[in-house]
């Protein structure tokens, strides 16, 4: 179980899977967000149909609704949901910073107030991991802090110590074996920072490792440095998890300094706004031109949206704000980064990464419109 095995390398790229209780998952991969136990607008079926793998769920909000009772009930997320492969919960702490109120963070953990009725509330470790036992997902990731940026230094330094504390509390608390926790590495963009992060998380051993606290509103020449400082200190047996990171050129990017998972809202969400991923850039499809074209969003992609529909039917529907029209750009959305990372595999296997990465950003960076 939690068997990380590298197929083919090609530079620092690699393509392996990684076995967990609800199955395999083929890396490197891009998880789709089901914050709240559901990938908006889709359904499981249409998920499996577009080969995702496995779907991230947020501890944070589905602690606050619906309780993680509820969902132990159902036997945890799969039974809940319907979703029969595998989940990985993200452990509240980031959904705290960003979406609770008067939060106040203590080495106990966090105390804020809900989002949904303003009573107060405090996650721990402890609880982070109680919470994420119910909720039943294949990988559980430890409590940590993600500190906003900009943050001094000091700050940060003094936030991935506690983040190390938290990881080790975590481990402590946590009872079930069928459950992979993954640890995460802090330490914003400071090289000395990450080392330290680095350093005192490591011997944990965990059967995975997150690169957090980036894509925080810092830019990509800050970001990317501090993933491929991240990346090639982790150990190369191990799945490397950037979180929150999702826009198909980061995949193309992150996944060339050894990046083997992705989750982020952007297609789902840039889907719901009208806009759809193409490999000649992002299609915006509330403009004009779309409302007379007789072609597919894309002709080379097979998601259903693409198979039955012309551009022009779907920038009626968003005209329309008829509900299939965010539910088929979400679709395509994800179908095109799923398509992405299988292309990416390839390339791996093929042992052409660096060119086809190449390739692939001369023809996305052109743009037509
Ligand atoms: N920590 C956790 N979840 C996260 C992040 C983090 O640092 C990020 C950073 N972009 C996204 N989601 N626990
Ligand atoms: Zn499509």
């Amino acid at each position: 179980m939690f068997e990380f095995a590298v197929q083919a390398q090609s530079g620092r790229a690699r393509t392996a899977s990684f076995t967990t209780p609800h199955g395999t998952v083929q890396t490197p991969m891009f998880m789709p967000v089901g914050t709240q136990g559901t990938v908006k607008g889709l359904s499981p079926q249409e998920l499996s149909e577009i080969g995702s793998q496995i779907v991230l769920a947020n501890t944070y909000h589905l602690m606050l609704r619906p309780g993680p009772e509820l969902v132990a009930a159902h036997g945890g997320l799969p039974g809940f949901t319907a979703y029969p492969g595998p989940f990985l919960t993200d452990s509240g702490g980031f959904q705290v910073m960003s979406l609770g109120h008067m939060r106040r963070i203590t080495e106990q953990g966090v105390t804020f107030k809900s989002h949904l009725d303003g009573s107060s509330v405090q996650l721990t470790p402890e609880r982070s991991m109680e919470v994420q036992e119910a909720l039943g997902a294949d990988i559980i990731m430890a409590f940590d802090e993600c500190p906003p940026f900009p943050a001094e230094r000091d700050y940060i330094q003094a936030s991935l110590e506690r983040t190390v504390r938290w990881l080790d509390r975590c481990q402590a608390a946590r009872t079930r074996e069928d459950q992979a926790l993954f640890a995460i590495v802090q330490g914003g963009i400071h090289p000395d920072l990450r080392q330290q992060s680095i350093d005192a998380t490591l011997p944990y051993a965990t059967p995975g490792f997150a690169i957090g606290g980036l894509a925080v509103g810092e830019s990509k020449e800050q970001m990317f440095p501090a993933v491929a400082f991240t990346a090639e200190r982790l150990p190369a047996n191990k799945p490397r998890y950037l979180m929150g990171v999702g826009h198909p050129e980061d995949l193309v990017a992150g996944i060339a300094l050894g990046v083997d998972l992705f989750d982020c809202v952007y297609p789902t969400r840039t889907g719901r706004f009208g806009y759809a991923l193409t490999d000649d850039g992002r299609l915006n499809m509330n403009s004009s031109a779309p409302r007379s074209q007789l072609e597919p969003i894309d002709a080379t992609c097979d998601c259903y949206a693409c198979r039955h529909y012309t551009r022009a039917y779907l920038a009626h529907l968003l005209r329309a704000e008829e509900m299939l029209a965010p539910r088929m750009l979400s679709l395509h959305n994800l179908r095109y980064l799923h398509r992405l990372v299988e292309r990416a595999r390839e390339a791996v296997v093929q042992g052409r990464y660096g060119d086809w990465a190449r390739e692939w950003g001369e023809r996305y960076f052109k743009k037509a419109l």
